[in-house]
Order: structure tokens, then sequence, then C-alpha cells
């Protein structure tokens, strides 16, 4: 057993330490499924001193930890390759009361953002983040991704919705990142660094999250669309209607196609090449009944199907299906790309045609957030023989397809982040000065370069050696 271990062993409870292999599996991988796991050991501190302890040692054994949360994320980003230590926040799952003065609610970084919205069920008041996979994503995870989701359109990223975070630095330290304040211009915002670095800055412990107004009542709308072009004229309609816009999401027949073959109890969709599928929120300023059949006046509305809140599942189940649709279909290589969202239509005619040249003999799914420019283009490999080589075919393609959205002034990451898999493709759209300002903020926070290793980019912190260490 080597020393690492023991001295683990030593200074923890018992509890704490799972090197069961399949523990380390499971806690050592995420949705990517690209990776061939390599983890130590799982660590589930109870405690911050725990946590603590665990750096402390990390440090002093030449060992990295990699911060895990729910371990949805599709990038890689909680992914161990290396051996390292996975510091799971499992057990740090209280939250506080509801603090409605300030409107903000305490969490630890374990808690699931399904919990986080049963707890706030019979209240009129939310956190207005929303994701499929929100049974076993972790408040944690989500700052550190800053998450997007079906609703960006309206309330925005993940940061938005944070007061404060509480956080463990890579000498130990523990870090109050704003406090529970709403007005503070006092020097550097480190708050808003951590919130998106992907567990290379430190240990999420607990945050203090900003909640809003639940909509009383929503009304949801799937139109079918002859082209990108007609779906943009329908977000645009949607915009300018007396409602404020939830969510404006998109998806084409090949993935209507797949989750129908998935879902046999959906009923099919008028045939079209594309889909629009969004919500309103309906329950302010309505200057008439909201009633699905005076909504249907609008000639613009005239090929939509149009529901209230409690049959929304049946027209949400064609876009909230898919990825897992998709998933049972072959293995999966994500590209999440965001361009302006008035260049949407040059962008897909020109990415179209790219993907039929490069991506011969696979499947290619378009779908995504329409109305933030955000685009998911899914490529299936539908042999499941030789993932290698399907990873290799679609990186060898990214220079030209990233170049592309480089072009169109995108972003290589719209939500899903960088992880393991986007590093190359972070050069290309933020540029090598950029990703070496990201490496100089890392030294700050984590100066032995313990958090998350290779993530993002690879760094140049050295952990010292154990004379170095024992000399300070
Ligand atoms: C979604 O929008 C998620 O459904 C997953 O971001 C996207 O599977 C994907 O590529
Ligand atoms: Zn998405």
């Amino acid at each position: 057993v080597d020393a690492a271990l023991l001295e683990l062993q030593s200074r923890l409870p018992a509890e704490v330490i799972d090197v069961d292999p399949h523990s380390l599996q499971s806690y050592g991988q995420d949705w990517t499924r690209f990776s061939k796991v390599n983890a130590s050991v799982v660590l589930k501190p109870q405690t911050i001193e725990q946590i603590q302890t665990i750096i402390a040692l990390a440090k002093r054994h030449q060992c990295r930890i990699v911060p895990s949360g729910g371990r949805t994320g599709l990038a890689g980003g909680a992914v161990a390759t290396q051996g390292e230590w996975i510091l799971s926040m499992d057990r740090f799952c209280r939250m506080g009361t509801l603090n409605t003065a300030a409107l903000s609610l305490e969490c630890e970084a374990g808690v699931t953002l399904e919990k986080l919205q049963e707890h706030l069920s019979s209240t009129p008041w939310q956190w207005p983040v929303d994701l499929a996979s929100k049974g076993s994503a972790q408040i944690g995870g989500l700052l550190s991704t800053n998450a997007g989701g079906l609703k960006v359109i309206r309330y925005g990223h993940v940061r938005r919705w944070v007061q404060s975070i509480t956080m463990v630095d890579g000498e130990s330290r523990v870090q109050v990142l704003n406090g529970p304040i709403d007005k503070n211009n006092s020097g550097y915002n480190f708050r808003e660094l951590v919130i998106g670095a992907e567990g290379t800055l430190g240990v999420l412990v607990a945050a203090h999250l900003k909640l809003c107004r639940k909509p009383q009542r929503r009304v949801h709308a799937l139109r079918p669309a002859q082209s990108v072009k007609h779906c943009l004229e329908s977000l645009i309609a949607a915009r300018s209607f007396p409602l404020e816009l939830e969510a404006f999401e998109f998806f084409s027949q090949d993935c209507v196609n797949a989750v129908l073959k998935h879902r046999p109890d959906l009923k099919s969709l008028p045939p079209a090449p594309w889909y629009c599928l969004w919500s309103w929120d309906a329950s302010v300023g309505m200057p008439w009944d909201l009633s699905p059949d005076e909504f249907k006046a609008g000639s613009w509305l005239e090929s939509a199907i149009l529901v209230e809140d409690s049959s929304a599942h049946e027209i949400w189940a064609y876009r909230e299906s898919i990825t897992e649709a998709l998933s049972t279909r072959g293995l999966v290589y994500k590209n999440d790309v965001a361009v302006p969202v008035d260049k949407l239509e040059d962008f897909l005619k020109e990415l179209q045609s790219f993907c039929a040249r490069a991506y011969q003999g696979f499947e290619v799914y378009f779908f995504g957030h329409l109305g933030d420019g955000n685009v998911h283009i899914n490529i299936v490999n539908p042999n499941r023989d030789s993932p290698e080589a399907f990873r290799a075919h679609c990186e060898s393609t990214n220079p030209s397809l990233y170049a592309c959205v480089a072009n169109y002034g995108g972003s290589c990451a719209a939500e899903h982040g960088i992880g393991l898999l986007k590093k190359k493709e972070l050069l290309l759209t933020r540029g090598p000065s950029q990703v070496e300002w990201m490496k100089q903020v890392k030294k700050v926070f984590d100066p032995h370069g313990l958090f998350n290793p290779g993530k993002i980019f690879e760094a140049d912190c050295q952990i010292p050696t154990a004379q170095e260490d024992s000399n300070t």
C-alpha cells in the first residue's frame, strides 16, 4: 500500500476513504465515456477540515485532486485519468433556511439541482437554472461549469444566480468569495473567476444562491419549420409577442426520428426539416386570457402546437430526450458551439455542408438553444467497435470545424466547458495569450498544481518536491 494512502487512512475516518474498484471506475468517469479511467482513491469528506487535510496531504505526497460532483458533464471535466484522488462532495448536502429578505439560499456543493428545486417547491421562489440532468447534477458542478440549460435566454447562465462562494484553495485556506451581500465593489471579483473554472482553482464547498419569483403559468409551443430562416423568424415573432420568452430551442428532423425510435410512446410529428420549441412566461402582464385557442388567432402561430403547463411534457419530450436517444445509437462525439444569433442561418448552412463531407458513414444531429445561438452538433458512430478511431477521426476534422466557428466570432464551448476534450479548440477560439492568462490565474489559486490537472489547458504548475515542501 502506498505511503499516501496510509497517511490518508491514519488522518481521516475510515468512511471517508473508498478504494473499491467499482467506485474508482464510476467516480472516475463522467457522461463523456471517452477516457480510460485511472483513479487512486475516492474521498468523501464530511467537513471542511477533512478537505483541508486532503489538500495538505495531496501536496505532501505529490498527488492530484479531481473535485467531483454529479459527473454529468460532457467534456471530461470530472474524469480521472492520471491516478488522481477523487474528492467527492456527495456528503456536503445541507441547505440553509430561505432568506426572504435577501432572496437567497445557502446551499452546500453536493446538493443536487432536483433537491434544491424540491426544497423551493412550496415557495413562490426559484433558482432559475434547469437541466435535464438535474437528478444527478450538483450545485458545485453547476457553478464550476457555469452551467447553461434551457432558460439561459431569459435568466442567463448560473453565474447570474450566485451571490457568494466558499471554497478551499491550493494552500488549504478557506476563502469566502464575496459573502452574502449584493453590492461589493471592493477590488477584483474572484467569485466570477471560480465560476466556470471547472474545478481547476480549488474545491467549492458552499454557496449563497440568488433566487427569483417563479412564473405562475407558462404557454409552450412547438412549430415545424422549413428552414433555419423560418426558425429565426419564429424566434423574432416569439420575442415580439407581449409575453416574456423563457426558452427557445430547435432540433432537426433526424433528432425527432432518433427520439421516436427510442420513445415509441411519443406521437409522430408533422414532417419538417426543423422544429422549434419555446415557452413563454404567462403569469404577468397578460392583455388577454391565455387559452390556446385565442393564441392561435395570431396567424404566424397557426402551424404551432400550443399547450399549457399540464401538457408541456408532451412537446418538451421531443427535445429533452435527444441526448439519451442518441446515446443508445452508439458512441457520441459532442460539439457545443455558439455563434451570434443573427449569423445562425449562414453558419448552419456552412456547417451542414461541412458535416456532410466530413462525417460520411456517421450520423450527424443538430439541435440546441437557438435563442442563445448555441448549437449542439452530435456525431454518432453506430459501429461500436472502434471508439479510438472514431475519436481520432472527429478530432482530425475539428480544426476545420472550429475555424468555421471562429470565423463567425463563435465559442468552442457554449455551455459544456472545455474539460479534457476541447483544449485545442480553446486555443483557436480564445487565442494563446488568453489561455496564458488562464494559466497565470491558476497559479494564484493553486500554486502547486493540485486541482484537476490537464483540464482546460496543460498547466505548467509544478508540485514541489518533498525537499522543497519540508522547507515551507
Ligand atoms: C442539452 O441541451 C444538453 O440537451 C446536452 O446541453 C447536449 O447532448 C448534448 O450534446
Ligand atoms: Zn444544451
